[in-house]
């Protein structure tokens, strides 16, 4: 009987290894191409992630800066305007063949400083360029309000003091109900006798909203950004 045959010799398991033993084999040193990719990739996206959360901080923090200067500016022009009378002082506001004499500056006043009535600042623009627009931003003493460089300088355009730039303040002033201020009249409405809108009210005994709007446009602006609006009651 032939023992060999019933009883195989085993095969030399050193020269076949097992897939365990494959998996077990030491690597050698450095990265493939696959794990160079992932890290870059990986890498790529947490730099991304940092540069957009540092955009997004700067646009808040612009945004809130520009937000507290507009906010100053329509200020300054509130304080400028504080203790005003309605009309002007001298001549009033009264009717002429139906028409409100008075609104706006009166004859003479053609400088903010000659104003010296609320409805003398009815469209009036500070700063910029527009077709009327007057000098400025202006601020409570109705002065320039100046263009400062970062180490505080004054800037200068030859001898010339340069304005504080990109700003402008916008006056609007209309008449309002005394009683109900959500509804506007012309300026040469008055009712004589009391009726369902309310009581008799000469020209010039009507209330006021004043409403100052602050504007930024700068270089990467197309358009002016609203950055502060300013309303308050004269009644
Ligand atoms: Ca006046
Ligand atoms: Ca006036």
């Amino acid at each position: 009987m032939n023992n060999a045959r019933q009883h195989p010799e085993p095969t030399d398991v050193t020269t076949a290894p097992t897939p365990a033993a494959r998996r077990a084999r030491p690597r050698r040193g450095g990265f493939t191409l696959l794990e160079c990719a992932l890290a870059m990739v990986i890498l790529g996206v947490g730099v991304l992630a940092v540069i957009e959360a540092q955009s997004a901080f700067f646009r808040a923090n612009e945004f809130s800066s520009l937000a507290a200067q507009g906010g100053y500016l329509a200020g300054e022009v509130r304080e400028r305007m504080r203790g005003l009378t309605k009309h002007d002082p001298v001549t009033g506001l009264f009717l002429q063949s139906g028409a409100a004499v008075g609104w706006g500056p009166e004859t003479g006043e053609t400088m903010e400083a000659d104003f010296d009535d609320i409805d003398d600042y009815n469209g009036a623009i500070f700063g910029g360029s527009a077709t009327g627009a007057r000098p400025g931003p202006i601020d409570a003493r109705g002065q320039i309000i100046l263009q400062v460089d970062f180490d505080g300088n004054i800037e200068m355009n030859g001898a010339a003091q340069v304005a504080l730039r990109n700003w402008i303040q916008t006056v609007e002033v209309v008449k309002v109900e005394p009683t109900n201020s959500a509804t506007t009249r012309a300026p040469n409405y008055e009712r004589l006798t009391a009726n369902s809108d309310g009581p008799a009210v000469r020209v010039d005994q009507l209330s006021m909203r004043v409403t100052v709007i602050v504007t930024y446009q700068g270089m990467d602006d197309a358009t002016p950004r609203e950055m502060a609006r300013l309303s308050w009651l004269v009644p």
